[in-house]
């Protein structure tokens, strides 16, 4: 991935810090700022692929295994980096899932809370508890992993578009809070995108997950990457608020075009 000229080098030793790195988006986005130099620290539940994915990466890494639905966890871990881990220059908030398509009158109570705990609270409890440090060395920045969902809702989608709607506003809202301090907030809300999330959403469900991809090219996780790494190589007085991104065949949530 190569950065336009003035900003090659800006990410050298920055810590990085990429929540659900673990698989798709926030791989790739892991991969990308190792490519520019930054340190990256990586935090998911299945700590053993963060430590595969450590083993390729050509700058210095530092996994945590971590649940962002649990407060406690969060704090504890946050709070007991060890020395040269602690002062995070970027904050990535990308850990995130969807819980099946049901309509909401036959919805499960149990995917609603999956959702709502990861995507909003779990995002609350890590940048609750990053952003007092970014405050206190007087920079950083905050670049959260919305979508699409955020800005529409799609039938079936109803508590997963709320969650990603919650995170724009938790977004702007954090961006309003921090006016007139140097940190910078970010949104980047992509479309379609193949990782396993569309297998999350069906609980295993390989087949169903494949058709949802079926007949388009969807981004890449690579193509997010590239965005995210964009927002966060532009020079400090530009804040690239909201970026949103689709595949080529996709218009809207529903309107797909498919071969
Ligand atoms: P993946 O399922 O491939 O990756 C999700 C990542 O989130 C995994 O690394 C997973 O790690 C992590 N995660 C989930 N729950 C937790 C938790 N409780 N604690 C810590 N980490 C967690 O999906 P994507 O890469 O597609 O998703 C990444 C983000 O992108 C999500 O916020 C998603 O909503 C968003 N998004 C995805 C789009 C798509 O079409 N794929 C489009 C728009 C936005 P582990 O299971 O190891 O904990
Ligand atoms: C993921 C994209 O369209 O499945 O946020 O909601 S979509």
């Amino acid at each position: 991935m190569s950065l336009s000229q003035g900003m090659i080098g800006v990410l050298k030793d920055k810590i990085v810090f990429v929540t659900g790195a673990s698989s798709g988006i926030g791989a790739a986005c892991a991969e990308a700022f190792s490519g520019q130099g930054a340190k990256i620290l990586m935090a998911a539940r299945r700590i053993e692929r963060l430590e595969t994915l450590a083993k390729r990466l050509p700058t210095k890494c530092h996994c945590v295994q971590l649940d962002v639905t649990n407060h406690e966890q969060v704090q504890e871990v946050i709070r007991s980096l060890p020395s040269g881990w602690q002062e995070i220059d970027i904050l990535l908030n990308n850990a995130g899932l969807s819980r099946g398509l049901d309509r909401l009158h036959e919805g499960k109570r149990q995917d609603w809370e999956e959702m709502i705990d990861t995507n909003v609270k779990g995002l609350l409890y890590i940048t609750r508890v990053v952003v007092p440090g970014m405050l206190t060395r007087g920079g950083g920045h905050i670049i959260n992993i919305g979508s699409t969902a955020g800005h529409e809702v799609y039938p079936g989608g109803n508590v997963y578009c709320a969650t990603k709607h919650a995170v724009r506003a938790l977004t702007q809202g954090l961006k309003m809070d921090l006016l007139g301090t140097p940190l910078r907030v970010s949104l980047v809300d992509p479309g379609l995108v193949e990782t396993e999330f569309s297998v999350v959403r069906f609980h295993g469900d390989t087949e169903r997950a494949r058709a949802v991809y079926k007949g388009i090219q969807p981004l890449t996780p690579r193509d997010v990457a590239e965005v995210v790494l964009f927002c966060a190589t532009r020079p400090p007085h530009v804040n690239i608020n909201d970026v949103i991104l689709m595949p080529i065949a996709q218009a809207s949530a529903t309107l797909v075009s498919r071969k």
